[in-house]
């Protein structure tokens, strides 16, 4: 195959973008693959480069998410002066993936960029936890991104429970597409390789095992080529991803697979939460006070609603646990900000801390 760039996910938004680079003669290419020094770039008619990050790339970053990464459009030097092939600008980003770098951190991490969508893949089996599913809707609605449930190794369970895992997610948001696949023949990725339209762009993720990386075999038609750095060979010869990679799929489309992860952490805002929770802050405004923790509170109608049976308890529970997790990461990057700020002012101009403005987590209320 010789893709164009509009195969590749180019469109007239970043050809306007580029125009100022084109002038330069420097060329369009998009990051397959992140080596931490060095990156993999797809360029028009599929040749593949070696190139590394300019200096001016490297000093404009502001923090490590603006840094280029898998699925970036860049303006690429191929060959020039010094024979090394150079990153000389990053596109503004379309869409961007990200979570919460695992750990104390508050920093972002970015998973794929430019992606059209995020296929999180699980199972109807061990692995599907509707919880964990909510969160990854929460992650993806901030990124710009469609979302898809893709339930893999649907050969494995009955039909029924198939079918009540797919119910129960459908049930979390009607719109999100959820799918049913079978990695191991052609047939059973059917419904996957339908939403790969040429130039679309899905990104796969989920816990390891779930079958990531034979989906993508499956589409692409043959074993991806794994390179040294890319893979590893377990004693059961079960290969484990351990960077992620842009395959374009020759029957049309881009897929990004990704190492499992392990966990999805937090990386959203309030109102972000408020939209996946719509139903719940609507039953907030019935509580009798409007600063309601809807836990042991007097005349609290969220509590009411687990008691009526009308409210699930564990998306209660999961409710307030968001709604920990944001404050206190919100809490984490203004103390950051604070200590960032101190940093550049001068020691008459001190800055105090707001100390105990934020209560302690709550549990969830249990009769
Ligand atoms: N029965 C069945 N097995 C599957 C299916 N999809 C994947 N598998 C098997 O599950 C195992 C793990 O598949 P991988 O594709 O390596 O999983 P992954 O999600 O890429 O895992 P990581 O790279 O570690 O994140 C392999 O032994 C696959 O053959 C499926 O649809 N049905
Ligand atoms: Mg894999
Ligand atoms: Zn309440």
């Amino acid at each position: 195959m010789s893709p164009d760039l509009e195969a590749l996910g180019w469109n007239a938004e970043f050809e306007r973008q580029f125009a100022k680079y084109a002038a330069k003669d420097w060329l369009p290419g998009r990051l397959i693959r992140d080596n931490k020094i060095t990156f993999g770039a797809i360029l028009a008619g599929g040749a593949r480069h070696e190139v590394i990050m300019g200096g001016r790339v490297y000093h404009e970053a502001a923090n490590d998410a603006e840094l280029p990464a898998v699925g970036d459009w860049v303006a690429l030097e191929i060959g020039g002066e010094v024979s090394t092939n150079l990153i000389r600008a990053r596109l503004p980003r379309q869409t961007c993936f990200s979570r919460k770098v695992p750990g104390k951190s508050t920093e972002e991490q970015v998973i794929a960029t430019n992606v059209d969508a995020v296929a999180v893949v699980t199972d109807a089996g061990v692995d599907f936890n509707l919880r964990r599913l909510e969160r990854y809707l929460t992650v993806i609605r901030k990124s710009g991104a469609q979302a898809i449930i893709l339930l893999n190794k649907a050969d494995l369970f009955s039909e029924a429970d198939n079918h009540r895992a797919r119910d129960a997610v459908q049930a979390l948001d009607p719109r999100v597409t959820v799918l049913l696949s079978n990695a191991h023949s052609q047939s059973g990725v059917a419904g996957l390789r339908a939403l790969l339209k040429p130039g679309f762009t899905i990104t796969l993720v989920g816990s390891s095992g779930v079958g990531k990386s034979t989906l993508a075999n499956q589409l692409l038609g043959r074993d991806w080529q794994w390179t040294d750095a890319v893979s590893d060979q377990t004693g059961k010869g079960v290969h484990t991803t351990t960077a992620r990679e842009l395959i374009p799929i020759p029957t049309g489309g881009i897929l990004i697979d990704n190492p499992g992860i392990r966990e999805i952490q937090m990386w959203t805002d309030e109102t972000v939460l408020r939209e996946s929770f719509a139903d719940l802050d609507e039953l907030a405004n019935g509580c009798r006070h409007h600063n309601c923790r809807h836990g042991a509170d007097a005349g609290c109608a969220v509590r009411a609603a687990v008691e009526a049976g009308t409210l699930d308890f564990d998306r209660y529970a999961a409710y307030l646990k968001l709604e920990d997790e944001i404050a206190a990461l919100n809490k984490k990057q203004r103390k950051r900000k604070l200590q960032i700020e101190k940093g550049i002012r001068t020691s008459s101009e001190s800055v105090k801390h707001p100390k105990g403005k934020y209560k302690r987590e709550r549990r969830p209320w249990t009769s």
